[in-house]
């Protein structure tokens, strides 16, 4: 694992704003020198974490050594309880749960003949470009926010390059961007898309599925932070595909119960060969609201049009209303009066 100190000196904070933090106790909800995030996609600015925030992140992440679970058959987990430390968790969730855009998304599939109306119970949103391109300077997210360049020679991409995207792609904001370096440094992986879901309750969920989409590569890593009410988080082994039998332990259903500020590392072949969800829940913290924010790393645009058209699409834009204490539709009442 790479040391703290590395950590350190990767997010120097400039000298005048250093000395502004320690002036500051650790839970003070001073706002951030740093400048919002702002890109020609984004809805409305987002907000850099307030100092207080992004102190702790830099100088006391992990909270805790990742735990490596690798004791069933093709399963590789590292979980980190928590990764977030405890005096943060709860400013972090209601920090991005107030400050980001988010969407309920609706699409069609077709099983056959017939198409199915899917609403996807729950709110989500997605940053990021797949390996290919980058974004060029110019814009206030930490990736850069201004065109898409080609990663390799710096060309503007072709305009067409990512027609088959619902929306174009966005970077991922300052914060969120913050999160993934330092992710990165402790999980050895590098990412792309920052994937963001808040389940509003014990009715939103996620459907027992695997990220083992061919644009993520072969044994994909996916860092997946959980902030707010705590949730189960299942996983069970796929059917083998050869007619082989499971052992006994390894046909279980394995029960996480995630509370705010862990963090799980799904590695090697667990994509390949396990499921996971996130089922509806009555009772306990759920009303509470959870938000999972996961990264990855997309290789081809083909990754790049999946995650917008599935955590983003057409609809309409979603703000938490700190009064009524849920998400609203969002309308830009400046601009474009609806
Ligand atoms: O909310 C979670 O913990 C899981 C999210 C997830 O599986 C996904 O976004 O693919």
């Amino acid at each position: 694992m790479v040391q703290k100190r590395t950590l350190d000196t990767f997010f120097q904070p400039p000298s005048q704003k250093k000395a502004k933090l320690e002036d500051q106790p650790a839970h003070s909800t001073a706002t951030t020198s740093q400048p919002a995030s702002t890109h020609k996609t984004y809805p409305f600015a987002v907000p850099q974490f307030p100092d207080s925030i992004q102190e702790i992140l830099i100088s006391s992440t992990p909270a805790a050594e990742g735990k490596s679970i690798t004791h069933l058959q093709d399963l590789d987990l590292l979980y980190f309880q928590p990764f977030i430390p405890k005096s943060i968790e709860n400013e972090l969730f209601n920090f991005l749960r107030s400050k980001l855009f988010f969407y309920r998304v609706k699409y069609k599939i077709k099983r056959g003949p017939l198409e199915t109306d899917i609403n996807t119970p729950r709110f989500t949103t997605v940053f990021g470009l797949d390996e290919t391109s980058k974004f060029g300077p110019g814009g206030g997210g930490s990736g850069g926010g201004g065109e898409i360049l080609d990663t390799k020679s710096g060309v503007k991409v072709p305009v067409d390059k990512y027609k088959k995207c619902v929306c174009e792609p966005r970077p991922i904001p300052a914060c969120l961007d913050q999160l993934r370096q330092i992710t990165e440094v402790f999980t050895g992986s590098s990412y792309n898309f920052c994937l963001v879901n808040y389940y509003a309750g014990g009715n939103d969920s996620i459907s027992y599925h695997s990220d083992d989409e061919r644009f993520l590569g072969p044994e994909p890593a996916i860092a997946s932070f959980s902030l707010g009410a705590r949730r189960d988080f299942l996983l069970r082994h796929k059917p083998p595909k050869n007619g082989e039998m499971l052992g006994d332990e390894d046909s279980k259903v394995l029960k996480y119960p995630l509370v705010s500020g862990d963090m799980i590392l799904m590695r090697g072949k667990t994509q390949a060969n396990w499921l996971h969800s996130i089922p509806k829940r009555k009772g306990g913290e759920v009303d509470k609201g959870r938000i999972n924010i996961t990264f990855r790393k997309a290789m081809v645009p083909g990754g790049t049009a999946n995650y917008y058209q599935y955590n983003v699409g057409v609809g309409e834009v979603y703000k938490w209303n700190p009064l009524s204490r849920q998400m609203e539709p969002w309308t830009d009442h400046g601009k474009s009066p609806s």
